[in-house]
């Protein structure tokens, strides 16, 4: 939009009159943050409508992606940034001495998603925006979002995120468009006398849902979608047997906390009610809106809306649109079930075993009764059809009840036309090993759709001062179209260029010194290898492997104080789910790993080790630009994707990784030499299991290295882990190393040598970093969102 710093500086003066009586002089950071918040809506807010009258008129079809998470951060410059009016802004506050990243600082991370899945969330409705596509999310506009970590004695503490005490100046609350979501209660079908069965229900449970929408605003475009949250209320005029406190306390539950687990099925029948409450919701508005305003023929609505089903959270989407058309809109059972293939679609985000959902019968049978009945026709159909096409043992083991259970993965996969992985390995994993029976039956369902980044928040807003030297060397096209960065290939060999590369990084560096500083009191030299590591805590991440590989440093530095070694700042973050007790004690080791050595005079500046508090979105925008080193070091094949890994590349770090989701496709991209790679492969690893013959045991007791550092878990030489440093020593030699941490140890080692190595070389450092930039552009989610666009939802962008 067109703005100028006048009248910026005017609508803001009178804005933060008019809401807070109060003017400059007086007023404080959180009166400046709202009014700005304002203003800035007040600029997108006709251009919300006005797209939304298009999608109206158009009536084009429309995409909902479906999440039980979402992981935004702030929005503030995010919103200023995709108006084109960040540096208006930045600049007319500065002329009432107003820093705006003061400002924004006020904002606190709207972080109601726990990881990479709610990030990638996040990502897409950032892309889907700004490349134009009318693509919707849907979700939980939970009261408290992820926990915040504090660091006590080594130990993490979890805190309330209660994000909403200062209100939300983003979401406009609809209570017009409020529906009600049904629990429990019986139901029994009735001949109507015309040969339709109608569901009778007594004793329900109501809940009514209020949408919540934050406009997400396309990047310098006209296009501006939603991302609706819905929050659980008590109906008003209720029947007396509800009308109690207990009552009203269970309801609001429903949207009152994020579930903390990352990669982890947690069968609590509170998850349930959550999953089917805005799946419910979600799907009765979108039907309201094209049978009410758009006047849509309900049985076409497939040409005008998608659904997707972000992981099996959502897959109750399958039965419950079934039950819209066929209850409620009077659809026949086969051109419903043929509107809800065409309809849905899914994502399978991970393979481990321990986060695959499946719901006990029973539980689904009472929590809600009709889309039980109708999981179970969904499931006898099924059989009887299939049955003499390719035999029992396939129908067997892709049915959708089993074993008293119901499997969510099996019911997304058949409710939907299209299943996808999120990088290649996964995709061929989930069509080979995890899903193959499945891949048998509907082999056409099976595709991939390689992750990516919303690259305007992860290099424009993260790194002002690399994108400004990229504008200085390439130009700004980049800006639109993240490809455009292989035109610094050709800056390979330009001094100056590969100078003010190092310059970038150098500030992006002393910028987290002083983060660091500030947080945990610790002095890092900014010429030192900053090699960081920040994700979920999980076994399979391996958080464990680096930690033990920053012992043999301590070690080697020990025996030899005058080794020629580069400085290395070793940076962690990683929140582990507090139920999950192996995560915590690995936190607990690492904090007293870095304790030891910080406090080691001996070590001087050679070696530190932070772990930093509270990793989120935020702080990410600070770590990673400042990071030389990318740790993607999880077990080959437990990774579905990762991307971290591609903000990593973005900024110009080098990984060190294995060959495992998306590192992959990032070493290919980014050619030999500039990465580090090692460890065992899928293969590898399969074949261990298939034989049985690892022993991790042997390893610790053959290879001296191995041993001293395990020791090191166990007699004291590591102070204040008694029981943490057991409990991991014990993991890796008497349970035998789950997820082969020992087996990669050597590996890891030399490639970590050869990292050092390459280091001492600035120039050719500088050059690996710059090829990992310019290569970096398949990476953008904004290439994602247009393949899912093109090959699963059929939805076209705007053409502006
Ligand atoms: C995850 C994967 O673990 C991660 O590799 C992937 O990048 C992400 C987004 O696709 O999804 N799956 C789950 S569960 N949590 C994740 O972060």
């Amino acid at each position: 939009m067109k703005l100028s710093k006048k009248q910026f500086k005017q609508d803001f003066e009178e804005r933060l009159t008019s809401k807070f009586a109060t003017d400059l002089t007086k007023a404080g950071y959180q009166e400046i943050y709202d009014a700005l918040a304002s203003v800035v809506k007040h600029y997108y807010a006709n251009i919300w409508v006005a797209d939304n009258q298009y999608k109206d008129e158009t009536g084009k079809k429309q995409a909902y992606y479906f999440s039980i998470e979402f992981l935004p951060g702030k929005m503030l410059k995010s919103n200023l940034l995709n108006l084109g009016i960040l540096n208006t802004v930045r600049e007319g506050l500065n002329d009432f001495g107003i820093e705006l990243d003061e400002v924004a600082k006020i904002e606190p991370d709207m972080a109601i998603g726990n990881g990479g899945l709610g990030r990638l969330a996040s990502c897409f409705m950032d892309s889907l925006a700004s490349t134009g596509l009318p693509g919707n999310g849907n979700g939980i506009r939970y009261r408290y979002g992820l926990f915040k970590q504090k660091i006590v004695d080594g130990y993490q503490v979890e805190l309330p995120d209660s994000w909403l005490n200062n209100g939300n100046p983003w979401e406009v609350r609809r209570a017009d468009k409020a529906v009600e979501v049904t629990f429990g209660g019986e139901v029994w079908l009735e001949d109507d006398g015309k040969g339709n069965l109608i569901p009778h229900y007594k004793d329900q449970e109501r809940v009514l849902a209020v949408p919540y929408d934050t406009p997400m605003v396309g990047f310098e475009n006209t296009t501006v979608n939603n991302m609706c949250l819905w929050r659980s209320e008590v109906p008003e005029e209720l029947d007396p047997k509800f009308q109690n406190l207990d009552y009203m306390r269970q309801t609001s539950m429903l949207s009152a906390e994020l579930y903390p687990d990352d990669s982890n099925y947690d069968g609590r029948l509170l998850r349930l009610k959550q999953e089917y409450f805005f799946v419910s919701a979600g799907l009765q508005r979108i039907l309201h809106h094209y049978k009410g305003t758009q006047k849509k023929d309900i049985r076409k609505i497939g040409d005008y809306i998608a659904v997707h089903i972000n992981d099996t959270h959502p897959a109750l989407c399958v039965p419950e649109f079934m039950r819209l058309l066929v209850d409620e809109y009077g659809v026949g059972w086969n051109r419903a079930w043929d509107t809800t293939l065409k309809v849905m679609s899914y994502t399978n985000h991970t393979i481990l075993s321990e986060a695959l959902e499946k719901w006990p019968e029973e539980m689904i049978k009472q929590l809600l009764p009709r889309i039980y009945q109708i999981i179970v026709e969904i499931d006898r159909r099924r059989t009887a059809e299939l049955l003499p096409k390719v035999g029992a043992t396939l129908v067997h083991n892709t049915r959708i009840i089993k074993d008293g259970q119901i499997h969510m993965a099996n019911l997304s996969i058949i409710g939907s036309h299209s299943t996808n992985g999120v990088a290649k390995l996964h995709s061929d994993l989930l069509k080979d090993v995890e899903l193959h029976d499945f891949y048998e039956i509907y082999p056409e369902r099976f595709n991939n759709k390689t992750n990516g980044i919303a690259d305007r928040r992860w290099i424009q807003i993260a790194n002002e001062r690399l994108s400004g030297i990229i504008d200085e060397t390439i130009g700004k096209s980049w800006r639109h179209d993240l490809d455009e960065l292989k035109l610094l290939k050709n800056f390979n060999n330009d001094e100056k260029t590969l100078e003010q590369l190092q310059k970038a990084k150098f500030d992006d560096k002393l910028r987290l010194a002083a983060v660091i500083k500030e947080q945990k009191g610790i002095t890092v030299n900014p010429d030192a290898i900053f090699d960081v590591q920040v994700k979920r805590l999980h076994a399979y991440k391996r958080q464990l492997l680096n930690a033990l590989h920053i012992l043999k440093l301590y070690f080697d530095l020990k025996d030899n104080p005058e080794l020629d070694r580069i400085p290395r700042v070793f940076i962690f973050g990683a929140k582990a789910a507090p139920s999950y007790h192996y995560a915590k004690s690995i936190i607990k080791v690492i904090n007293e790993i870095a304790n030891m050595i910080n406090n080691d005079q001996t070590i001087k500046d050679k070696l530190k080790v932070v772990f930093m508090e509270n990793y989120n979105v935020s702080l990410a925008e600070v770590i990673i630009p400042a990071a030389n080193v990318g740790e993607q070091i999880s077990l080959a094949s437990k990774e579905a994707s990762g991307t971290s890994n591609m903000k990593f590349m973005l900024n110009g770090a080098l990984t060190i990784g294995t060959l495992d989701g998306a590192n992959i496709e990032i070493f290919e991209a980014a050619g030999d030499g500039n990465n580090f790679v090692f460890g065992l492969t899928k293969d590898e690893v399969y074949e261990y299991y298939r034989n049985g013959n690892y022993n991790a045991r042997d390893i610790y007791e053959q290879n001296p290295v191995v041993n001293r550092i395990l020791n090191a878990l166990i007699d004291g030489t590591v102070p204040n882990i008694k029981s943490e440093g057991r409990e991991i020593f014990d993991s890796l030699t008497v349970y035998n190393d789950e997820y082969f941490v020992l087996r990669d140890f050597n590996d890891y080692v030399r490639a970590q040598a050869e990292l050092e190595k390459l280091y001492r070389d600035q120039k050719a450092w500088t050059q690996a970093s710059l090829m990992n930039i310019a290569n970096v552009g398949r990476f953008s989610s904004d290439r994602t969102v247009r393949e899912y666009a093109d090959d699963i939802w059929y939805i076209k962008a705007k053409k502006e």
